[in-house]
């Protein structure tokens, strides 16, 4: 009877620490994480300050996440305009490609990457447009670096 209840207990303790470590996992990136990138990244981009996607990285603010990991996520644009429209960004709030450095190689390819790897989990077997905007001319709209990826139709050329 004693090593049964050693073995309850045993099996009591071991299912204890399983339902510890597959609680739903804490943010891959806090708030406190996020000012500190903001700092570090308005040192070395002159970046002009947070923008929405800094919400959407902290998650203050809803958007529908369809990856993460530590350097990027990916989400659905909020104003799709494609079948499947959606944005890889870097947790590092760099404004614009135009204000990447050439050390910033391994990061860049990093994203585009995630978006080819993503597009595939999106079944976007046809093929899809790349694009990031840049600037006043690029009609850039928010100032944290963004790779849209569209599919789901057949894409026009040339972009108007
Ligand atoms: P651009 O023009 O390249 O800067 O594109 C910015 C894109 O960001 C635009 O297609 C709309 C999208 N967007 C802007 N604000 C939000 C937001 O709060 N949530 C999501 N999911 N997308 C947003």
């Amino acid at each position: 009877t004693s090593s049964l209840k050693q073995f309850v207990r045993q099996c009591f303790v071991q299912n204890f620490y399983v339902v510890c470590t597959i609680r739903p996992t804490k943010s891959l990136c806090t708030k406190s994480d996020e000012v500190k990138l903001a700092e570090e990244a308005s040192k070395r981009y002159g970046s002009p300050g947070p923008t929405i996607f800094s919400k959407v990285i902290d998650k203050s603010i809803p958007a529908d996440i369809i990856y993460e990991d530590d350097k990027c996520l990916a989400f659905r644009d909020i104003s799709p305009q494609a079948p499947v429209h959606f944005l890889v960004i870097p947790r590092v709030p760099i404004p614009r490609i135009s204000a990447a450095k050439d050390d910033d190689a391994e990061l860049l390819g990093h994203l585009l990457v995630v978006a080819k790897n993503v597009a595939k989990q999106e079944s976007l077997s046809e093929g899809y447009r790349v694009v990031i905007n840049d600037g006043k001319h690029g009609s850039q709209s928010v100032y944290h670096l963004h790779i849209h990826v569209l599919g789901g139709r057949q894409m026009e050329w040339p972009p108007g």
